[in-house]
């Protein structure tokens, strides 16, 4: 009988804590296919952040390292400058990447690191109850904005990989999602390249997936996806932001 589907081995028996339709999940399972796949499973080396992907090592049947919370870009970029022959890859929320951790991201970047950094930008402190997020939406309500998020009380949505693109260390800037079979082959190709741009030295890749937090949100997976389409994406459309220049 032919085999159309299986669990790769990149990723561990474990069950997944994440609730039911996250994202994270999703891009847990294409990251770790595209390892597979690319034969890299045994050099390649990833760092979790604090956040609900924080049990990250718990899945991914890859190296791992933890970090402090925003520090993940620091510690990928400390492992890659010891084994550069590895594959190294940051994991991260927003909370994580673009609160606590924007000075880490923004000079990371900046530095040209020749790692992968991969982003989950779900509007929202997951993990910790739903609170604002430097990404939530204007107007958006969360446990901290309870009548919506107010631009004169704290200012607009950080985007964060708009800012990163002006930076020259960053090579290859892409904002993709999970929301459908076809977002999810969109995000296997992005993550493909990025790997192949590090085996090349090129310089830091930033791979955003703008997901979902049904529990935070405060919504059915169903209606997230809706949230998605009608309200995150247009806020964060999807798409390649920097691409290498052609030679
Ligand atoms: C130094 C420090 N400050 C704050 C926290 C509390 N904390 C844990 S996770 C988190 C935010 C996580 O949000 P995000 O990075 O967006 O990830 P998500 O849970 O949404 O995937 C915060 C503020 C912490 N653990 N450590
Ligand atoms: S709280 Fe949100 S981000 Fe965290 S596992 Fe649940 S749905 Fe996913």
């Amino acid at each position: 009988m032919e085999m159309v589907y299986c669990r790769p081995d990149t990723l561990t028996d474990t069950p997944f804590h994440y609730c039911p339709g996250c994202g994270h999940s999703v891009v847990h399972r294409v990251l770790m296919e595209v390892v597979e796949e690319l034969g890299i499973q045994d050099k390649t080396i990833g760092v979790a952040p604090v956040g609900c992907s924080v049990f990250a090592y718990h899945y991914m049947n890859v190296d791992m390292q933890e970090a402090a919370h925003g520090r993940a870009s620091a510690v990928a970029t400390g492992i890659k400058r010891v084994l550069p022959d590895r594959y190294v890859f940051s994991y991260q929320g927003d909370g994580d990447l673009a609160a606590i951790g924007t000075a880490e991201t923004i000079h990371t970047v900046n530095r040209g690191e020749n790692i992968l950094m991969v982003f989950i930008n779900n509007g929202i402190y997951g993990m910790t109850g739903g609170q604002m997020a430097p990404t939530s939406l204007l107007g958006q309500v969360t446990t901290t904005s309870p009548y919506g998020r107010d631009v004169k009380m704290v200012g607009h949505p950080i985007k964060i990989a708009d800012l990163l693109i002006h930076l020259p260390g960053a090579y290859y800037v892409t904002r993709q999602a999970v929301h459908n079979p076809n977002a999810v082959r969109k995000l296997k190709k992005a993550f493909e390249k990025s790997f192949q741009y590090q085996k090349e030295g090129k310089g830091t890749c930033f791979v955003e997936v703008v997901s979902n937090c049904p529990s935070g949100w405060r919504m059915t997976p169903v209606e997230s996806i809706k949230y998605l389409e009608e309200t995150m994406f247009p806020a964060y459309p999807l798409g390649d932001l920097k691409v290498p220049e052609k030679v």
